[in-house]
């Protein structure tokens, strides 16, 4: 009897320790990606570890603390992060302010000021650890990434050494980012220019599972005479009465987990719930409703390949080597901070030299 219990329960305690320990691991582990793919020259993993190794706690630490107290900040970076690199390139011109900024076009308007904000408060602790060493660009990119992971979504290594652009992208460029109401076959058109396919724009889009939309991203679907059948009825009342009360009025984009990266982006929209015309299509399209329809079913493949689609997009047209500059203030170009008032320049990384 004593004999029997024990020969049973030590494998049972064995075997409950060792699923346990493996449930652990797959926790740990399903949530990281690795991407191997090659990285563009001028790139590289391991960019920072001799001028400054404390780069990416320093920005994981501010970027939580900044989650802590608000959540949208999430949001913020990771739109920020595709403003930046998808018209000229990930070159930090998203942040650049004046006359000619970026933010002073149509696209720019809701990109939140708190999260432009964190970044260049990021850029001085760093600043102030090694030196103006760390470019705005990368800080972007290390931050995005973080947000993502802190919302619950995958973590994945970005290669680094982005310089930052001397001049914020032309309007035209600007104008390429595509916009809520672009139907599909125009999403991939502007994608394929990018160099990227059908899977990224799925996967990529599904970054709007996190954040929020206003009434004028979206009310264009909503007058009785725009009822494609895409929305469910409810929805649409919801969406409508919500717009009729306040035309500036926010909704959350994913309607199931609205601050959680996760796959309930790809349920709302089999559901008829996404909010633009642009996630709503990605389900009625040929090219594009298989892989919708997977990453619903799997969490996984959907954490998978949006690791490996923003490693692609955080390199595109980067300026790396002697190229462009390391900003002392992500506002502003090196060369224009003598034309500004004192007041306005974010001097801690000069400050750190002296
Ligand atoms: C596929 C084409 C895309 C279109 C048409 C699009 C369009 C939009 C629009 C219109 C908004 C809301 C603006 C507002 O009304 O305030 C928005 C928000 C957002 N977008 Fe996209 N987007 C696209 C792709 C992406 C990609 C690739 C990412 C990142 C990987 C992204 C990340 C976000 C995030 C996180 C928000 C919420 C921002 C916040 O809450 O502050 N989007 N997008
Ligand atoms: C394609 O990209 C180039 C630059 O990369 C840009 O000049 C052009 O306007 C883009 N075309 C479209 C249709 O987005
Ligand atoms: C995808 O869309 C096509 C064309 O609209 C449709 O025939 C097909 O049934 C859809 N497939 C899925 C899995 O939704
Ligand atoms: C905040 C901001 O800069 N908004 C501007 C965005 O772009 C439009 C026109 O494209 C301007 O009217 C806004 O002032």
């Amino acid at each position: 009897m004593t004999m029997a219990r024990s020969s049973s329960s030590r494998p049972a305690v064995a075997t409950v320790l060792l699923l346990a320990v493996s449930a652990l691991c797959a926790a740990l582990s399903s949530a990281t990606v690795t991407v191997n793919e090659p990285i563009v020259n001028g790139l590289s993993w391991s960019f920072y570890d001799a001028s400054c190794p404390s780069v990416e706690g320093i920005v994981r630490w501010h970027v939580a603390d900044a989650l802590r107290s608000d959540i949208g900040i999430a949001a913020g970076l990771i739109r920020i992060f595709f403003h930046d690199c998808f018209p000229q390139g990930c070159d930090a011109s998203v942040l650049l302010s004046g006359s000619d900024s970026e933010q002073n076009l149509g696209p720019n308007e809701t990109l939140r000021p708190e999260a432009r904000k964190l970044i260049d408060d990021i850029r001085a602790a760093v600043h102030a650890a090694c030196g103006p060493k760390v470019s705005c660009a990368d800080i972007i990119t290390l931050a995005t990434r973080d947000a993502v992971v802190a919302s619950g979504g995958p973590f994945f290594e970005v290669p680094l050494g982005r310089r930052d652009g001397l001049a914020p992208a032309s309007r035209d460029l600007v104008f390429t980012l595509p916009g809520p109401d672009t139907d599909v076959p125009k999403l991939l058109g502007k994608f394929k220019n990018r160099s990227l396919d059908a899977v990224d724009l799925v996967a990529l889009s599904g970054a709007h599972t996190v954040g929020r939309g206003h009434c004028g991203s979206f009310n264009s679907r909503l007058p009785p005479n725009a009822d494609d059948g895409t929305m469910v009825p409810s929805f649409r009342r919801t969406l409508a009465a919500k717009c009729a009360k306040d035309p500036n009025a926010a909704q959350v984009l994913d309607v199931r987990t609205p601050n959680a990266f996760d796959n309930k982006y790809y349920f709302d929209l089999i559901a008829k719930q996404g909010l633009f015309k642009s996630d709503q299509g990605l389900m009625n399209d040929a090219n594009t409703n298989r892989t919708a329809t997977r990453y619903a079913l799997n969490q996984a493949a959907f954490f998978d390949q949006f690791s490996r689609s923003m490693v692609k997009m955080s390199q595109m047209d980067v300026l790396t080597g002697n190229a462009g500059e390391v900003r002392f203030n992500c506002a502003v170009p090196n060369a224009r901070r003598g034309d500004i008032s004192s007041g306005q320049l974010g001097d801690e990384g000069l400050a750190a030299d002296a």
